[in-house]
């Protein structure tokens, strides 16, 4: 029997044509295996533990339901008010509750209960992400003895914040259940390879692998990327003015879900520090941006929002003239189209995120420049991306003056300089696409050894 690719995702892509360089890329390589796609309905309900079946050929989407209560307790608590909060680094958001653990559990359960029936022997499995850290685990105890790999989407955690998430020391022995564990940079792997380390039931083996119990992983790194040439086709495409006849020039842009890991207050400040102490006389610069709320219901997120309202209210009040609003903050989601037009009109792409896995959008910045005009990625050097996109204008998000001149220093880049750090930044978008990302993450996954088939042979 063939191999199948079986991916498990949060959500299920739901509409025909997939958009977004994680869903193409998984669409891609799922319609070349004839593989199946598991995911969460966008509407809460109940499963009665039985996939629905969503859409049509070239490969099968299968759909599972989030009560009301697990949508609470599973999604936005355990997996966005505990492990998102401590892997962004900010424990002081984590909410303790046992109800958040224990439906985290159980829905990990429950999914892997269901997976447990579709899947056959030479199928291999492929995680997606923090929300289904035990689904191994739980596969395992189901004897499902498949390659499984794990991919995070966001940053490992570091060592001293573990030990304030419940359970800590089940979280190694999760992971420990993965043939594979993927992770976005080599930092990533360091600190994932350190909590190993730190645990007296992990043993490092000669090959780099981590035998843990009778089970044996590898870390490694896959830099997740975007669909460069799209992306690339999609900016060159004409539009009719966005702005209306009325296109502030010059303008920075930011696109980020409204997190408070993006650093999106810090951002604003500096954009201000600039207004007041660096902007030439008699020009109109402005900052764009696009923040289309999430998680709606945890507190954090409200807080945000508030405090980037006030924010915008106070520098805008300061600075506004009739005919000029310095920050225009879209609180809303625009357009994919639109995105990649005004990342190529932006003379500077602001991304000061406080902690993040990757960061595409730094990624579709570049990819939507015009070669022969490119602006410039002021980029955190706390986002992913910073890793390998090193001739961006690095910057550290927590110093706001340094923010500042760096917004100074991008809308006044020579040409010359501008093209040369545009030339490289566009060659790491390219070289670690989304495609290369998911074919090199399965290779690995392939050539892991299946080391419990030995297990489960007494
Ligand atoms: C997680 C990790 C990692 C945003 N606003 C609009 C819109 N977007 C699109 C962007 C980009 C995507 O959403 C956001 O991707 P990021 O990578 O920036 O951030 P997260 O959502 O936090 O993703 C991150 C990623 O997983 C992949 O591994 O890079 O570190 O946190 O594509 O363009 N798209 C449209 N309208 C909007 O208003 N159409």
């Amino acid at each position: 029997m063939n191999e199948r690719l079986i991916v498990v995702s949060n959500r299920l892509p739901m509409g025909d044509t997939p958009s977004g360089g994680l869903v193409v890329s998984l669409h891609d390589v799922l319609a070349a295996s004839g593989g199946c796609w598991i995911g969460s309905h966008p509407e809460a309900g109940d499963d009665h533990g039985a996939f629905e079946r969503i859409g049509e050929e070239p490969y099968q989407r299968l759909a599972f339901r989030l009560t009301q209560s697990e949508m609470e307790n599973y999604y936005l608590g355990y997996a966005n008010s505990v492990l998102w909060p401590l892997c962004h680094r900010r424990p002081d958001l984590v909410k303790i509750r046992p109800a958040y653990r224990e439906a985290y559990e159980a829905v990990n359960r429950r999914i892997a209960a269901m997976i447990a029936h579709e899947v056959s022997p030479e199928d291999i499995i492929w995680v997606q992400d923090y929300h289904f850290i035990p689904l191994a685990r739980e596969l395992r105890k189901l004897r499902v003895t498949n390659r499984i790999g794990f991919f995070l989407h966001i940053p490992f955690p570091v060592l001293a914040d573990l030990s304030i998430m419940p359970q800590a020391e089940t979280f190694a022995e999760c992971l420990a259940h993965y043939n594979l564990i993927g992770l976005q940079t080599r930092e990533d792997v360091a600190r994932c390879l350190e909590m190993f380390r730190d645990d007296p039931r992990a043993e490092f083996m000669t090959d780099g692998s981590i035998k843990f119990g009778e089970h044996v992983s590898l870390v490694h790194s896959f830099p997740i990327g975007i669909d460069a040439k799209a992306f690339e086709d999609e900016a060159r495409r004409e539009l009719p003015d966005v702005f209306g006849g009325a296109s502030p020039a010059p303008f920075a842009i930011g696109v980020d879900r409204l997190d408070y890991s993006k650093g999106l207050p810090n951002r604003f400040r500096a954009f201000g520090t600039y207004l007041a102490d660096l902007r030439p006389e008699h020009t109109r610069p402005c900052l764009i941006q696009i923040a289309p709320p999430t998680r709606l219901g945890v507190q954090a997120y409200e807080d945000i929002t508030e405090e980037l309202q006030g924010l915008t209210g106070k520098i805008n009040g300061q600075f506004a003239e009739l005919d000029w609003t310095p920050i225009r903050f879209i609180n809303r989601s625009v357009e994919r189209a639109r995105l990649a037009h005004l990342f190529r009109m932006a003379r500077c792409g602001l991304v000061t995120s406080l902690a993040d896995g990757m960061n595409l959008v730094a990624k579709e910045y570049i990819a939507a420049q015009d070669p022969a005009d490119p602006g410039v990625l002021v980029l955190s050097q706390f986002a992913g991306a910073a890793e390998d996109m090193t001739e961006a204008l690095l910057v550290n998000p927590y110093d706001i003056e340094a923010m500042a001149h760096r917004i100074d220093e991008a809308f006044r880049m020579p040409l010359g300089e501008r093209q040369r750090r545009y030339r490289h930044c566009l060659e790491v978008v390219r070289k670690t696409d989304a495609t290369s990302w998911a074919h090199n993450f399965l290779n690995v996954l392939r050539s892991s050894l299946k080391a419990l088939d030995l297990a489960f042979q007494e």
